[in-house]
């Protein structure tokens, strides 16, 4: 490696802002690509699929005489299914299996109490009608996040599924096919770029208006969802992927750098950190990364991210490990310390974490279970994994009995008077016995 990857210790006086350095990144978004996705958005809001087919032959080179034919039909799904390897097919059906399985248990219930009056309280849980998963085309086109999209959805209740996926010069991907016909999407369209999130969100003759827009995507993609929040909801605008490990020493070297690499290899900016109070530990996890890293097919990816963003921290001991990672908040946190249980009340931010020696973080991404799309960029602070409560949302139910109305009514008379407000007043005391 010419390049050496980043050494920390957490008592240099100017650990603090060496840390800071390390975790910042330039997210900031481009005013010519604001422009050009905004006149996107306008376009396909006012013309519909006139425009989404026009921006879908330049952005994608790919001519069609009607939007039906941007439609990927339940067969075809059902084609690639039957088309890709069988241990693939068995693969995503196997995960898709877990991914349900542990989705299931987030299932939220409505629930209702009745108080001393009678009056009738509660919360109402009711799924999306309708939500679109976006699914990158290229190199980023995962078909196991159409499982960890669309399964949440489905769980949740969603009666319709929308997926669109970018399919440059007419190149489908039949796994990403196959996992939607597995994770039972309702309807899928090959479009990408600002033009499907617009149709997504504001609908068109062909492409119905959903409610909220799910799945990572590129700059264009990204600044789309930004610009359509509110008309509809959206996910998470998700940064690069992100690895802390905490080591205690004891686990071979080699499971670790290719922990670290594994997040590395997804692009240059992704983020592998390991903390471990054991120094000679981290010479030798760096002589692994030496020796290992010539034999990764990504390997120009994975060196630019370890040596551009990655680091090699050592702290005291593993109550300091834990302070690091709670600083970092990672995407994800693997434990692998003898006894992680016993680290978990000390850690508080973490997207996901994973549990001992034998959790390696990639089994996290295909097939455990929990969802893979989690908070990055230090946002585990004050978010969480993609789940099926992203998929529904709670009503309020109140019913007051005649006793309640009185009793109540009182109260709210007394505060809208007090805030000037005699319809209200007036609405309260009317039910107000005498
Ligand atoms: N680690 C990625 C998810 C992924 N990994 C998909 C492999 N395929 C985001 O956390
Ligand atoms: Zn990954």
């Amino acid at each position: 490696m010419t390049d050496k990857i980043t050494r920390l210790n957490a008592s240099q006086s100017d650990f603090d802002s060496a840390l800071a350095k390390l975790l910042a990144w330039d997210d900031s978004v481009d005013h010519q690509v604001n422009e050009s996705v905004r006149h996107i958005l306008h376009e396909v809001k006012t013309r519909g699929d006139a425009a989404v087919m026009e921006f879908t032959e330049k952005f994608d080179r790919l001519k069609v005489g009607s939007m039906a034919e941007l439609e990927i039909s339940q067969d075809r799904l059902q084609a690639a299914l039957d088309k890709i390897p069988q241990d693939q097919r068995e693969g995503l059906e196997k995960a898709a299996e877990r991914i349900r399985d542990y989705h299931e248990r987030q299932n939220q219930q409505s629930w209702q109490y009745e108080d001393e009056d009678g009056t009738v309280l509660g919360q109402k849980v009711t799924p999306l009608d309708r939500a679109g998963l976006y699914v990158p085309g290229g190199k980023a086109a995962y078909p196991s996040s159409v499982l960890m999209n669309a399964i949440p959805a489905k769980v949740a209740g969603v009666s319709q599924l929308i997926m669109v996926v970018p399919t440059p010069d007419g190149v489908v991907n039949d796994m990403v096919l196959a996992a939607a016909a597995i994770a039972g999407v309702d309807r899928v369209f090959a479009l990408g770029g600002a033009q499907a999130v617009a149709a997504l969100a504001y609908g068109t003759e062909t492409v119905p208006a959903v409610d909220k827009i799910v799945g990572p995507g590129n700059i264009f993609v990204a600044t789309a969802k930004r610009e359509v929040f509110g008309v509809v909801g959206i996910d998470m605008i998700a940064g690069p992927s992100e690895i802390l490990v905490i080591s205690d020493g004891k686990t071979d070297p080699d499971w670790i750098a290719m922990d670290l690499f594994s997040q590395a290899e997804h692009d240059e900016q992704a983020q592998s950190i390991l903390v471990s109070p054991d120094g000679d530990f981290l010479d030798a996890v760096e002589a692994s990364i030496n020796k290992l890293l010539p034999t990764m097919e990504r390997e120009e990816i994975i060196r630019t991210s370890m040596t551009s963003r990655g680091a090699l921290i050592q702290v005291a001991d593993l109550k300091e490990a834990a302070e690091v990672s709670n600083r970092v908040a990672p995407e994800h946190l693997e434990l692998s310390v003898e006894d992680p249980q016993a680290m978990l009340d000390d850690i508080r931010h973490a997207g996901a974490i994973f549990m001992g020696r034998h959790t390696a973080e990639a089994l996290g991404d295909y097939c455990a279970g929990p969802n893979h799309v989690l908070p990055t960029s230090g946002t585990a602070r004050f978010s969480s994994p993609l789940g099926v409560y992203d998929f529904q949302k709670r009503s309020s139910l109140i019913g007051f009995s005649a006793e309640g109305a009185d009793r109540m009514g009182r109260v709210a008379s007394v505060l809208a008077r007090g805030e000037g407000l005699t319809a209200h007043a007036r609405s309260a005391e009317y039910r107000i016995k005498d």
